[in-house]
């Protein structure tokens, strides 16, 4: 297998990844499906079996031997996560997914500060995960939702979101750094600073699910007041995510979910909480996976998050105009391999993305297939679904060939 221009060595990374090499339907696979969720290296999965087999304890409670290196282990990988993201660990939250982080924020935030007269601010182009807990809590709380439209080219409109932020009522910017669908890269600094220039109250929530495992981060240049992302999709367990908050903001927000852990003290009537971060960990927490997504950090930080980009950037300049060359293919998002991640949506004339789907799996090429739990960005593109490739470190440029031929033989199935 070839290495790449960048002098990273697909080939060394993939023999970390023992899930690439299973074979499906008699093929090899050919997984392009990491916007959905990443593939473990092998180091994630000893972490995993080492903290059940060793390590098994519960965390902050015991005296016993295997409570502190629980413990520790737990602790290290929040310092190992804070680094990556350049984030405080004490403002590091551990929550189940990306989607708890922002359920977190919208009930101990915007339902606390954001009132009649406010702007929440959010983009067409959003996950479910950064629209549905906004809409959860708008109608008790009063404040007003708005939306930055997608244009054709799948970048946003930044005249109508100026226009928006002129009226210096923009309280929340909710906004993702990269799309799960179409790829943008936002301007998420530039948009922050707009929002903060007209109303210095302003906090900014960036989605980060996308882009904290492709693009290396840092919550200070990104101007985010929170970041949101999933352990899984960046190399980690399932059942962990983090949401990595500013501390005075974090330290001013009353607790999410209520129970042990969270408290600093409990009386018959009433209770006072806990310092941040453990005021937003109500009960046990995720401690095999915390260690899991603490492997997965140090993995990528090892692999070196600037060759993970300089890698993925090469993969879509190859993958691009491959796709563009198949007559019926349209690929959607950016055509800037600079200016847009590693996943890729496109569309076959007279072929339903589910079709391609499936027949794609019958050759051993993993991907997804539909709208992407992004149901107004997919309407913006005017379909109904999509198809979407998307790529990782462990993938090579080798495997756009694969994929490439097995659209055409999809067309020619079904006579297309
Ligand atoms: N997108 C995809 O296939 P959770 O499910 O909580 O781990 O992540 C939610 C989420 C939030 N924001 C963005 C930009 C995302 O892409 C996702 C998850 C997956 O695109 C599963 S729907």
């Amino acid at each position: 297998m070839a290495g790449t221009t960048t002098g990273f060595d697909p080939a060394a990374i993939r023999a970390d990844f023992p899930n690439l090499h299973r074979e499906v339907h008699g093929k090899p696979l050919v997984y392009l499906d990491s916007a959905a969720t990443s593939f473990k290296p092998q180091v994630v999965i000893d972490t995993l079996a080492d903290s059940y087999s060793q390590h098994t304890a519960n965390v902050h409670r015991g005296v016993h031997a295997l409570a502190e290196e629980a413990t520790d282990r737990y602790e290290a990988a929040r310092t190992a996560v804070a680094d990556f993201v350049g984030a405080d660990p004490r403002g590091v939250v551990f929550t189940k997914n990306a989607t708890e982080a922002f359920n977190l924020i919208a009930q101990s935030y915007a339902k606390q500060q954001l009132g009649a007269g406010d702007i929440l601010l959010y983009t067409e182009m959003e996950h479910h995960a950064n629209l549905v807990p906004w809409q959860l809590v708008q109608p008790e709380a009063g404040f007003e939702l708005a939306a930055v439209p997608v244009r054709a080219d799948g970048t946003l409109d930044l005249d109508t979101f100026a226009e928006i932020v002129r009226t210096g009522r923009v309280k929340l910017l909710a906004v993702t750094a990269m799309s799960n669908v179409v790829g943008t890269i936002n301007p998420v600094a530039e948009m922050g600073a707009a929002v903060k220039a007209a109303n210095p109250e302003a906090v900014v929530v960036v989605d980060g699910a996308q882009s904290v495992p492709h693009l290396p981060t840092d919550m200070t240049e990104l101007g985010a007041d929170f970041l949101c992302f999933s352990g899984h999709k960046m190399c980690g367990p399932t059942g962990i995510g983090v949401l990595a908050g500013r501390l005075d903001v974090l330290d001013a927000m009353p607790p999410f979910l209520g129970g042990g852990e969270m408290i600093l003290d409990v009386h018959l009537f009433g209770a006072t909480y806990n310092e941040v971060p453990y005021r937003f960990e109500a009960g046990t927490p995720m401690i095999a996976e915390a260690a899991g997504l603490g492997a997965a950090v140090r993995y990528l930080t090892d692999a070196g998050m600037d060759a993970v980009r300089s890698h993925e950037i090469e993969i879509v300049e190859h993958a691009i105009p491959a796709l563009h060359d198949i007559p019926g293919v349209t690929v959607h998002g950016p055509t800037d391999p600079k200016a847009r991640g590693a996943a890729i949506s496109f569309v076959v004339d007279g072929l339903h993305p589910h079709d391609i789907g499936t027949v794609l799996d019958r050759e051993g090429i993993a991907v997804r297939a539909g709208h992407h739990c992004a149901k107004p960005l997919i309407r913006a593109l005017g379909k109904a679904a999509t198809t979407r490739a998307s790529f990782y470190l462990y993938n090579t440029v080798e495997e756009i060939d694969p994929l490439c031929d097995a659209i055409r033989a999809t067309q020619a199935f079904f006579e297309v």
